[in-house]
C-alpha cells in the first residue's frame, strides 16, 4: 500500500436543516417521504437535532464541518414553473424544498491520496431525477467554491452533463488502509426500467471517476440490486456503507452480490464484509430503519463507531442484530443511536446529512469547521430565528418566505459568511 498522509482526516460535513424543512412528498421510490407527505414539519426541532449529532461527532472524533441550508423559497424557480392555480401541489412545494440538508447528495468528493494531480476533486450532483433537488446545484456549487475555495487541495468541477442522473457520495463508497492513504472507489449505480426511478446513472459514475483523475484499475463500478431499489432503497447508501477496511451491507444490496464483493476485493484485499443476512433482517425493516444509512466511523483509540438512527433501537430485529454483533469479535465496536427524526420522516438517516472530505483541515475555510462556541451560536440562531411548525398550507405564504428569508440571513450573519446572501 501506498504512504499515508498523516495530515489528511476525514471530516463530515453536515447539512444544516434549512428553515423551510417540511414534508411535500416530493420523493417517488423515497418511502419514509410518500408516508409523511402532509404532515406538520418542525423546523426549529429539526435544525437543533442537526446540530445536537453534529456535536457528538465533534466530541467523538475531534473534528466535524457543516454547509448551509440555500437561499428559500427558490423564486426563479417558482417563476419558471408559471403558477396558474392549475399546476400539482408538488410544483408548488418544490421551490420551498430544504432537500439540501442532505449533504451526501451535494457532491462526489475523491481525495488527494487517490487523484492524478494529488488534490481534493469535488463534483456536485447535479440530481436530475427530482424537481426539487435539481434546483441545488447551482448554489450548493459556489458553496463548495466557498468552503474548499483553496485552489492549491481543492478542485470543485462542473456537474455531470443532465442527461446522467448524478445523486453524488450517496452513491459511492471508498475502501482504504487509513484515509490518508490511497483508496479504492466504488460507484454503484442503478439500472433504469424499474417502478421507481433509478437516480444515479453508470456514466454518471464513470464520468465522475475520469475527471476525478482516478486510476482506472483502483475503480469498481456495480450496479445496485433492482429489488432493493423497488423496495425504496433510491441511494446505494440506504443499504450499504463503507469506512476504512471494511464494508457494512445488506445481502440485498447489489445486483450481484458475490460478484460484488469479488471485485472490490480484487483490487482491495484487505476487504472485511460485514453483511447482514435478510433472515435476520429483511430489507424492508432495513429500508424503514436505516441501519445501514448509518456514519461508519474510526475514532481516535482506531476502533469503528457506527451511528445509527433511534429507529434502529426500536426495532426487535434490527436491534437484536446490533447486540450480536457487539457481542461478537467483528470490526464495528460500538453502536451509537442518534435521533434525527424530522429528517428520517423525509427519508434522511444519519449518513444521508453528511458529505465527507478527506483533507487537511486547515485547508477548509474555517467558517465552515464547527467547534463549541459556534454550535452554541448556531442553536442560538436557530432556537431564534426557526420557524417552530410548517403546515402544508403554510407553503407559498408570503410571511412564511419571510421568516425563511430572515432565518437563513441570521444565520450567515452569525457565521460571518457574506458571500453566499
Ligand atoms: O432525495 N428526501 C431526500 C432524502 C435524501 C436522502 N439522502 C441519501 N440517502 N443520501 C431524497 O429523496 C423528501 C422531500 C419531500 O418529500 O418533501 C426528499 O427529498
Amino acid at each position: 500500500m501506498s504512504e499515508t498522509n498523516a495530515s489528511l482526516t476525514e471530516i463530515n460535513f453536515d447539512g444544516i436543516v434549512g428553515p423551510s424543512h417540511n414534508y411535500a412528498g416530493l420523493s417517488l421510490g423515497n418511502i419514509a417521504s410518500a408516508s409523511h407527505k402532509g404532515d406538520p414539519s418542525y423546523p426549529r426541532a429539526a435544525a437543533l437535532q442537526g446540530v445536537a449529532k453534529m456535536r457528538g461527532n465533534l466530541d467523538r472524533l475531534g473534528v466535524q464541518g457543516f454547509l448551509l441550508p440555500l437561499p428559500r423559497p427558490n423564486n426563479s424557480l417558482a417563476d419558471a414553473l408559471a403558477y396558474d392555480g392549475t399546476e400539482p401541489a408538488g410544483l408548488r412545494a418544490a421551490p420551498w424544498s430544504a432537500s439540501s440538508m442532505w449533504t451526501a447528495n451535494a457532491a462526489t468528493v475523491s481525495p488527494a491520496p487517490d487523484t492524478a494531480d494529488g488534490k481534493c476533486h469535488l463534483t456536485p450532483a447535479n440530481l436530475v431525477t427530482m424537481l426539487h433537488r435539481a434546483q441545488e446545484w447551482p448554489d450548493t456549487k459556489r458553496m463548495l467554491e466557498v468552503a474548499f475555495g483553496d485552489r492549491d487541495h481543492f478542485t470543485v468541477h462542473d456537474i455531470a452533463p443532465m442527461t446522467f442522473g448524478d445523486e453524488g457520495a450517496a452513491n459511492h463508497m471508498r475502501f482504504c488502509e487509513g484515509h490518508g492513504s490511497a483508496g479504492v472507489e466504488v460507484f454503484v449505480y442503478g439500472r433504469p426500467g424499474g417502478r421507481f426511478p433509478a437516480r444515479q446513472h453508470e456514466q454518471a459514475s464513470r464520468l465522475v471517476a475520469r475527471r476525478h483523475g482516478l486510476d482506472p484499475a483502483r475503480c469498481v463500478f456495480i450496479e445496485q440490486n433492482p429489488a432493493a431499489i423497488e423496495a425504496g432503497a433510491f441511494h446505494n447508501d440506504v443499504v450499504a456503507v463503507a469506512n476504512e477496511r471494511v464494508l457494512f451491507t445488506h445481502a440485498e444490496a447489489f445486483a450481484d452480490q458475490a460478484s460484488a464483493y469479488e471485485a472490490i476485493r480484487a483490487v482491495f484485499p484487505a476487504l472485511e464484509i460485514v453483511e447482514v443476512p435478510s433472515d435476520i433482517v429483511t430489507i424492508e425493516e432495513a429500508i424503514r430503519t436505516y441501519l445501514f444509512n448509518a456514519q461508519l466511523v474510526t475514532q481516535p483509540d482506531g476502533t469503528m463507531a457506527l451511528i445509527v438512527p433511534e429507529e434502529c433501537r426500536e426495532s426487535a430485529s434490527v436491534w437484536a442484530y446490533c447486540e450480536g454483533m457487539l457481542a461478537g469479535n467483528g470490526p464495528i465496536k460500538h453502536v451509537i443511536p442518534v435521533d434525527v427524526r424530522q429528517s428520517m420522516a423525509n427519508g434522511g438517516g444519519p449518513a444521508c446529512l453528511r458529505l465527507r472530505v478527506v483533507c487537511d483541515p486547515r485547508s477548509v475555510d474555517p467558517r465552515f469547521m464547527l467547534d463549541d462556541a459556534k454550535a452554541d451560536l448556531l442553536e442560538q440562531t436557530i432556537a431564534a430565528h426557526y420557524p417552530e411548525q410548517i403546515d402544508p398550507a403554510d407553503i407559498g405564504s408570503e410571511t412564511l418566505a419571510r421568516t425563511v428569508v430572515t432565518a437563513r440571513k441570521q444565520l450567515l450573519a452569525a457565521l460571518g459568511i457574506t458571500q453566499l446572501g
